[in-house]
């Protein structure tokens, strides 16, 4: 792994100034060239203020101009915070004192609430560039988790966590400077940000393509990253002319038979498990028959105690940020207890579902993702979520709601004989478009409460 003595995009411009580092489908810059422009637009906003120590939060699309704000942010020394421009205003006006925001930049259609400066793209030609000393163990980012309750919390990572975390995946798949990487999932989850690192870290080309389908924006992309729904509707469409090469998985349960079709196309697919608070990927392998994720990657450790996943290592955060201080989450020997729950199936780490999903059905336990497996293996589920609803009788019952096109009587048909009885749903519905969220995730709060209104 390359060691920076600068900042990575002054690091490649140096020695490989005229390789492409960024590319949307206008533009191509090669490294010489965004170094420079984020020299000039961090001058311009360091003299609107934004000096080291402050907190710059952004919130658009994935666009060049985001990533050229990120990289321009952090070039001044300041704390990054890339926030969903789906975030409801109200959870917005809770979220952003705890997170000592001095300035905001947001692409057209945003705006910030009062107490915020707003920040534009201009860049400056006058004044000398700004540009801190590179330190690897300072603060960089805050990165909100998606925590099913509460007020999100935000992860602090330092450069060292960012580069460890790129380092683990790429000394599992092969990404170097000929290939490029589509920024395929959002920059405001850990996800997108995971694309960039590696990107800086190999010196190779980031491609930024928002505003079109998937398909067209993967054009002449070599790798990408995708959670388990996108792939599905890549495969359902036209996959001529498709120049990709290794797709990076993860964010929720990857089925077996979604990266067999895939691999049979000649897309090399990697199965991973990762966190926000590990900024990124932490387990992944090459995918295979098994629904496992493979060991932890270099630099990581992994323990399971009482079924639960334990982590710790390199890429972890410094902590949550809570009005300016950094509140530890690991016990006194450095672990992270992730509430996920897994188990070792010959030598390889499957996640059965998350701790705190389990509900109790007339005395028995049922974990939701048990049932959710099996509803995707099924052919005609693109996606599948079981949640319980109140129950006089049996105190809560699962129910499942499901995105796909086969009749409910007939996935009934099929699913119940493979189930214990109490965990068969007591009701299907559709999955309905509004809970999508514009997030990676759909929200299973947000699904339980659209369930409950149904009754
Ligand atoms: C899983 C899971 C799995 C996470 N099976 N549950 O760069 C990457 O690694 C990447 C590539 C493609 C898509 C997503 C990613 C991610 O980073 C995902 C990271 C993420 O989801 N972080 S999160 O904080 O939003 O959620 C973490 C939780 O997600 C975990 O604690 C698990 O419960 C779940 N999860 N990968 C089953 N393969």
């Amino acid at each position: 792994m390359t060691s920076f003595d600068n900042w990575p995009w002054h690091y490649w411009a140096h020695h490989t100034p005229h390789s492409i580092a960024l590319r949307t489908p206008a533009a191509q810059w090669s490294w010489r060239v965004l170094a420079q422009r984020i020299n000039e637009l961090a001058a311009a906003w360091r003299q609107a203020g934004v000096t080291a120590g402050c907190g710059v939060a952004l919130r658009g699309k994935n666009r060049l101009e985001l990533v050229l704000a990120y990289l321009a942010v952090l070039q001044c020394g300041a704390r990054v915070i890339p926030l969903s421009p789906q975030l409801p205003p109200d959870l917005l006006v809770r979220l952003l004192p705890g997170l000592n925001i001095d300035f905001g930049w947001c692409g057209a259609d945003f705006s910030w609430p009062d107490g915020i400066s707003p920040l534009a793209i201009s860049p400056s030609s006058v004044g000398s560039p700004a540009r801190i000393p590179w330190q690897i163990n300072r603060l960089a980012t805050l990165t909100l988790t998606s925590g099913s309750s509460g007020l999100p919390k935000a992860a602090a990572h330092t450069f060292a966590a960012h580069l460890a975390s790129a380092e683990g995946v790429l000394s599992l798949m092969n990404f170097q400077h000929r290939h490029s990487w589509l920024l395929s999932l959002p920059l405001y989850h850990v996800s997108g940000q995971g694309i960039v690192w590696r990107a800086l870290a190999a010196g190779a080309t980031l491609v930024v393509a928002d505003d079109m389908p998937l398909e067209q924006a993967l054009a002449g992309c070599s790798h990408a990253s995708l959670v388990p729904t996108q792939l599905w509707r890549l495969l359902k469409g036209d996959m001529a002319g498709l120049s990709l090469q290794d797709v990076l998985l993860g964010g929720a349960m990857i089925p077996p038979d979604l990266t067999r079709q895939a691999e049979a196309l000649g897309i090399r697919c990697w199965c991973g498990y990762g966190l926000t608070e590990f900024a990124s990927t932490v387990c992944a392998k090459r995918a295979d028959a098994s629904p496992g994720v493979g060991m932890p990657l270099t630099g990581r450790e992994l323990r399971l105690v009482d079924d639960e996943v334990w982590l710790r290592g390199g890429s972890i955060a410094s902590g949550y940020w809570q009005q300016g201080r950094l509140i530890p989450f690991t016990d006194s020997d450095g672990w992270f207890h992730t509430r996920d729950r897994g188990r070792f199936v010959d030598g390889e780490l499957h996640i059965s579902g998350r701790l705190d999903n389990l509900f109790i059905c007339g005395g028995e336990g049922i974990q939701p993702e048990d049932i959710e497996r099996v509803l995707a293996i099924h052919p005609g589920v693109r996606q599948a979520f079981v949640v319980p609803v109140a129950d006089e009788e049996f105190g809560q019952r699962p129910v499942a709601v499901v995105e796909g096109d086969t009749p409910f009587e007939q996935l009934r048909a099929w699913l119940d004989p493979q189930l214990a009885p109490w965990q068969r749903p007591a009701a299907y519905f559709m999955l309905p478009d509004t809970l999508g969220g514009g997030g990676i995730k759909i929200s299973r709060r947000s699904i339980m409460d659209w369930v409950a209104a149904q009754f």
